[in-house]
C-alpha cells in the first residue's frame, strides 16, 4: 500500500498550485540578472511557484530581496517558498519553506511556522520519502535526478530508480530536481512527475520566458 496522507499528523490543506514547472532563484547562475529581474521574468511567463534559494548573501540582503519577491508574487497570485531560512520565510510571510535533511526537524519547523505554511523537504531515498510522509511534509523534493553542479554539498544522483519509487509508492506531491533541462525533461515527465524544478536551465537563459515556453512544449508533447 502507498504511504498515505492519512498517516500524517494534520489534515489541513497546504497545496502546491496546479502547475508543472517549479522555479528557483540562483543569482550566481543568472548571467548578470538579479534575483528580482529573474523573478519578474518568471512571473511574466506565468510561472505559478517560485522558491527563493540564495546561499551566498547576508541574511539582511536576503530579507530585502524576499520582501520585494513576496510583494511581486502576492500581486501575481504566485506561491512563494523560501529555502533554508525558516525565520526569513516567516518574516516575509512566504507561503512556504523548503528544508533539507540536515535542517531543523520538520516537527520543529511546523511548530514555528504554524499550520498554514507549506513545508517542503528534500529527499534522496525511499526511506527519507516514507519518513517525510509520516512526519507531515506537504511535498518532497526528489533528486538530484542527474548530476548537478548548482548545489554544493549535493549527494550522488538518485537516478530514475528513486523517482519511479516515489511515483509508485508515495502519496504526496513531489518535485523532481537536479540537472533537469529542456532536453531531458521528457524523461522525467514520462515517468510520472507532475512538478519539475530547474535552476540553471531557467535562470541562466537569455530570455527566460522563451525558455519556459520551450520547456512547456516539451512537457506537453509527452502528455499528448
Ligand atoms: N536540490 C537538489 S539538486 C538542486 C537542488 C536545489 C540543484 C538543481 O540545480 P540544476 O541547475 O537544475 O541542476
Ligand atoms: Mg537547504
Amino acid at each position: 500500500m502507498k504511504a498515505n496522507m492519512n498517516d500524517r499528523p494534520t489534515q489541513i490543506k497546504r497545496q502546491l498550485p496546479d502547475t508543472n514547472i517549479y522555479c528557483l532563484t540562483a543569482e550566481e547562475y543568472s548571467n548578470g540578472k538579479t534575483n528580482i529581474d529573474v523573478t519578474k521574468q518568471m512571473i511574466a511567463a506565468d510561472i505559478k511557484i517560485i522558491q527563493y534559494r540564495e546561499k551566498e548573501k547576508p541574511l539582511q540582503k536576503k530579507y530585502e530581496e524576499c520582501v520585494t519577491i513576496r510583494s511581486l508574487t502576492k500581486e501575481a497570485g504566485v506561491t512563494f517558498i523560501v529555502n533554508d531560512n525558516v525565520d526569513l520565510a516567516m518574516a516575509v510571510e512566504a507561503d512556504g519553506v523548503h528544508i533539507g535533511q540536515d535542517d531543523l526537524p520538520i516537527e520543529a519547523v511546523r511548530k514555528l511556522v504554524g499550520d498554514k505554511m507549506i513545508i517542503g523537504l528534500s529527499t534522496h531515498s525511499p526511506e527519507q520519502a516514507e519518513d517525510a510522509v509520516k512526519r507531515g511534509a506537504d511535498y518532497i523534493g526528489v533528486g538530484p535526478i542527474y548530476r548537478t553542479f548548482t548545489k554544493k554539498d549535493v549527494c550522488d544522483p538518485v537516478g530514475y530508480e528513486y523517482l519511479e519509487y516515489v511515483v509508485k509508492h508515495i502519496d504526496l506531491p513531489f518535485v523532481a530536481i537536479g540537472g533537469i533541462k529542456k532536453d531531458n525533461v521528457a524523461e522525467i515527465v514520462k515517468r510520472g512527475a507532475t512538478y519539475v524544478a530547474m535552476v540553471t536551465e531557467i535562470v541562466g537563459a537569455d530570455n527566460i520566458g522563451e525558455k519556459i515556453n520551450e520547456i512547456r512544449e516539451k512537457m506537453k508533447k509527452i502528455k499528448e
